[in-house]
């Protein structure tokens, strides 16, 4: 199912004039400000975010899933879909592979689909949480970390594979997620796993090429729950600097323990310029992947604000690669990356408007309710006629969700797919 130029057209059609008063009204209230609308609306049509793979089908719990009609059950039919949140919100324009669960059958179908689409592939994500069918020896007891020489050289190899299946389709980095950890107090000796994992990685970046990117996640605990190996960002970076210049550490929103300071470790990470990325979800107690901005949109404003800030004096740090990592357990995958979509754009055009000059001023007054005045005074800025502007000028829609309803875009897609397709999912 593809979204056409002329069904955009009408759904536009239809909500301009609203639109049309929150723009103007908006506008010229920050052009008075000495805001130009214009410069923001292209920083905005410029940010584009990765969908994962295995965020398009109904995720689930360890006790239980409930699949979600028409959902995509080949690679092919991911692209289709993200294709249509592309064609609604023009910032969707990459994919994020899981190998071994999307290995493309035709390498040259895929691209020519994804191409078609207006696609491309971003991070390839590797899986050593998983026996996979027919494997030599097992994960239970680590990957990259593990006392097993046999799982180690396997879950190496596997990495290796998954740069492999990434060259082919264009992609220009790899993200590795350890599962790896312990249960029980004993079970591991802590250094010996971290050096175990540090010299896995060496032999993973020994082989990402001169172009590409190496992230590194990390989280505090999940599968494994008395310890995880790359538990902090403390740890994540460690180990990216002793790979190497293309070894960057990922931040996962949901990966940290509650109360965490998360602005802060990006501003510390992109000083050092080995911010190299995001997962974006939102969370209340763990690593809930619930829609970001969903439960803590102000701490993803005060995120963004520390990223705009990176961004612009921090040249050594690269643009971050920007992506959602979430698992839609009750809502219709494609609804929910919609929300999540205008979620991070909405925070995104929120830290644009922060004056920095004048924080900087404030700060140095110690003139601590204007800092906070400042802040706010973006935060509470009603910028989505900005997001639909852009989205707009780019061929999208000015209100997403609205279109993607009033196309019926998933009982055509049951259609399609009949009603009980179950995607892998994590
Ligand atoms: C799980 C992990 C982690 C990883 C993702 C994809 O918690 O966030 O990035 O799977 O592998 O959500
Ligand atoms: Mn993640
Ligand atoms: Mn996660």
């Amino acid at each position: 199912m593809r979204i056409t130029a002329e069904q955009i057209q009408k759904e536009n059609e239809s909500q301009k004039e609203i639109h049309g008063f929150a723009f103007d009204y908006l506008s010229n209230t920050l052009e008075c400000q000495g805001i130009s609308v214009a410069a923001i609306i292209e920083q905005i049509k410029a940010f584009q975010v990765a969908i994962p793979s295995w965020a398009l089908g109904a995720g689930g719990t360890r006790f239980g899933r409930f699949s979600f009609y028409g959902e995509p059950s080949t690679l092919s039919q991911k692209l289709e879909d993200v294709g249509v949140l592309h064609a609604l919100t023009k910032s969707a324009g990459s994919i994020s592979l899981h190998i071994p669960w999307d290995v493309p059958e035709d390498y040259t179908a895929i691209k020519e689909q994804a191409k078609t689409l207006g696609l491309v592939f971003d991070a390839v994500n590797s899986n050593t949480f998983q026996d996979q069918k027919g494997a030599k020896t097992s994960y239970k007891f680590g990957s990259l970390s593990s006392i097993d020489e046999a799982s180690r050289v396997q879950a190496i190899a596997h990495n290796q594979e998954v740069i492999s299946i990434g060259k082919k389709l264009g992609s220009k980095s790899i993200t590795v997620w350890l599962a790896d950890g312990a249960n029980f107090p004993g079970q591991v000796n802590f250094q010996t796993a971290i050096q175990q994992t540090e010299k896995s990685l060496h032999q993973i970046y020994a082989d990402l090429p001169k172009d590409w990117k190496m992230f590194i996640e990390y989280k505090p605990f999940e599968p494994n729950f008395y310890s995880t190996v790359i538990q902090d960002w403390g740890t994540s970076f460690m180990l990216a600097n002793s790979c190497g210049k293309k070894a960057y550490t990922l931040v996962d929103l949901g990966h940290h323990l509650p109360n965490t300071n998360i602005e802060q470790i990006v501003a510390t990470l992109m000083l050092r310029g080995k911010l190299g990325g995001f997962h974006f979800n939102d969370s209340k107690y763990g690593d809930d992947d619930l829609t970001v901005g969903s439960i803590k949109p102000y701490a993803l404003f005060l995120i963004f604000n520390e990223l705009v800030y990176g961004m612009a004096n921090n040249p050594e740090n690269p643009s971050p690669a920007w992506m959602i990592d979430a698992s839609h357990n009750i809502k219709d995958p494609l609804e929910d990356l919609l929300q999540s979509l205008e979620a991070i754009l909405e925070a995104y055009a929120k830290a644009l408007l922060v004056d920095q000059l004048a924080l900087r001023e404030s700060q140095k007054q110690q003139d601590v309710v204007g800092c906070q005045e400042i802040l706010q005074a973006a935060y509470r800025t009603d910028v989505r006629p900005l997001l639909a502007a852009a989205r707009a000028k780019a061929g999208g829609c000015l209100n997403p969700i609205h279109a993607y309803r009033n196309l019926a875009v998933r009982s055509k897609l049951i259609q399609e797919r009949g009603k009980h397709n179950v995607a892998s999912g994590l």
